[in-house]
């Protein structure tokens, strides 16, 4: 196979920080005030990676007083000056493409294929788009205008990528951010905050502090004017309740359990590989995931045996490994997490299948999994497991399948697969989700607004309705002055 992706460029920024870091506060580096540090671990190997700063109050305080500063001037700017920023950071993604592709597998544990063809690209795009829209900001929201100082807090599935989705339209409006990366994966935010001050972004326009759900909830309770969130449903509950009452604006993407419909007359091979896309794409720690696969009876068992042959051939290995399929999943409390939910499926009757072939010694591995006859109201058919496990049921009309996918609090994401198209249409109008994808799964794009339903929260991310998230409406008007006597 082709040799590993060289990793020396990133390990070599690593090493000039002394693999410590502060949090990135009003454009440059500064200590945590309480000294405070976690390490943080490499997924493949389950060695120690980095030191990264445990925010305490103070440095949440400095943060936001820095955004604050840093506010009025970048929204005078106007959209076009904004523009030529997020131009500048689009480009400077691109021109360090590989180095923060490297970092990102290294710290995440996801395939580097991945973090080279998707998450670097998509996440360029993202501040490509949003340069747009604060060309156009002017024009077409006139009578709008930037909420403030954004708190924004952010999952590991994609650090780099959920960076790009929370700054690129929170700045493109005009609004100075906090952002708050998850505690297994800071690095590429703090790599990015760095580059970004580099590429001539004003301090305090982006601030970076780290550390656990502490930090987090600690940047939910500052005066900042809104919260975006992704993360856990139950953590998304929580900040709604801090941030009930206080004025501050809110956004949730939660959690999801998305179905994958299959019906008899669907093409029944590229369903198959959407299915490897809809479920082992990042070891499955993907929020709208298509987990739940609900197959109509008369193609149940080739779809099955097809499934399984096509299982035996997917390689989980190394994350810089240019050959493999699947990554290690990003920490060892994440691995128990799955291992234990897969042993429940299998207690509550579900038939287990895994992916034969070898996997690393060391580091936070599991194999491609598929639970098949699970009852629907199991809790690995209602649970979000949040790694690589299918479980499967089976349908027999129309209405079942619309029934079993809206079986669920969640309303993400779901797939429809048919080769008949007034059946996928009659369908996807009936799902509860804030996307459905037909004889697809997984398109995301930058202008097209992406988000929940139900128990997966609210607001979107992407497109004219991710922009109104950032702005508030401002009604505007009065009297012409009396001429003076
Ligand atoms: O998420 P958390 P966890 C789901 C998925 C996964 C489970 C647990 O099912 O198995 O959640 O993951 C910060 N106030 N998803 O525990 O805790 C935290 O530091 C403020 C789905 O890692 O929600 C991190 O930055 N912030 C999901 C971020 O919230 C708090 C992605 C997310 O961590 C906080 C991730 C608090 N009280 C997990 N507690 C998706 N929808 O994509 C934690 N945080």
């Amino acid at each position: 196979g082709p040799a590993p992706e060289a990793d020396g460029e990133a390990r070599a920024w690593l090493a000039r920080h002394g693999a410590t870091f502060g949090h990135f506060i009003a454009g440059k580096f500064t200590a945590p005030h309480a000294g405070k540090h976690l390490t943080t671990i490499e997924p493949a190997t389950g060695k120690a990676l980095a030191r990264i700063a445990q925010g305490a109050a103070a440095d949440v305080e400095a943060a936001v007083h820095a955004a604050r500063t840093a506010q009025v001037a970048w929204a005078k700017l106007g959209g076009h000056g904004r523009a030529r920023h997020l131009y500048a950071l689009a480009r400077m993604l691109q021109r360090h493409a590989r180095l923060f592709a490297v970092l990102e597998a290294i710290d995440n544990g996801k395939p580097i294929r991945e973090t080279r063809d998707l998450d670097v690209p998509l996440a360029a795009r993202h501040f490509y788009y949003h340069a747009g829209w604060a060309q156009l900001q002017e024009r077409e929201f006139a009578d709008q205008v930037p909420i403030g100082v954004i708190g924004q807090i952010i999952p590991w599935n994609f650090p780099l990528l959920m960076l790009a989705w929370k700054i690129a339209p929170a700045l493109a409006a005009g609004n100075t951010v906090v952002l708050k990366p998850a505690e297994f994966t800071s690095l590429t935010a703090l790599l990015f905050a760095e580059l970004s001050a580099e590429a001539g972004l004003p301090p305090g326009v982006l601030n970076v502090v780290t550390g656990d759900g502490a930090t987090g909830a600690l940047l939910v309770e500052s005066p900042v004017d809104k919260i975006a969130f992704t993360g856990s449903t139950e953590v998304g509950r929580l900040i709604r309740q801090t941030t009930a009452g206080t004025g501050k604006s809110l956004t949730l993407e939660l959690g999801g359990k998305s179905p994958f419909i299959v019906f008899d007359d669907a093409d029944i091979d590229g369903a198959v590989e959407g299915v490897v896309d809809a479920i082992w794409f990042n070891q499955g720690q993907v929020c709208c995931a298509g987990s739940r696969l609900l197959l109509q009876e008369g193609i149940a068992e080739t779809f099955r045996r097809r499934l399984i042959r096509r299982m035996s051939t997917l390689r989980v290995g190394m994350p810089l490994d240019k050959a493999i399929d699947m990554g290690a999943v990003v920490a060892p409390v994440q691995l128990e997490r799955i291992k234990a939910l897969v042993e429940t499926g299998v207690k509550e009757g579900a038939e287990k299948y895994q992916t034969p072939g070898a996997m690393p010694a060391e580091g936070c591995f599991y194999p491609p999994t598929l639970l098949w006859n699970v009852h629907p109201s199991s809790t690995v058919a209602t649970e979000e497991i949040f790694g690589p496990v299918l479980v499967a049921m089976t349908f027999r009309t129309p209405d079942e399948a619309v029934m079993l996918a809206n079986n669920t609090r969640y309303g993400l994401a779901a797939s429809v697969w048919s080769e008949t198209i007034g059946l996928a249409l009659d369908i996807a109008p009936k799902l509860l989700a804030g996307v459905v994808w037909v004889n697809a799964t997984n398109l995301f794009d930058a202008s097209v607004g992406f988000g929940g339903y139900r128990e997966s929260g609210f607001g979107r991310e992407g497109g004219r309705e991710g922009m109104v998230e950032y702005l508030k409406p401002k009604a505007w008007s009065g009297r012409k002055a009396r001429p003076k006597a």
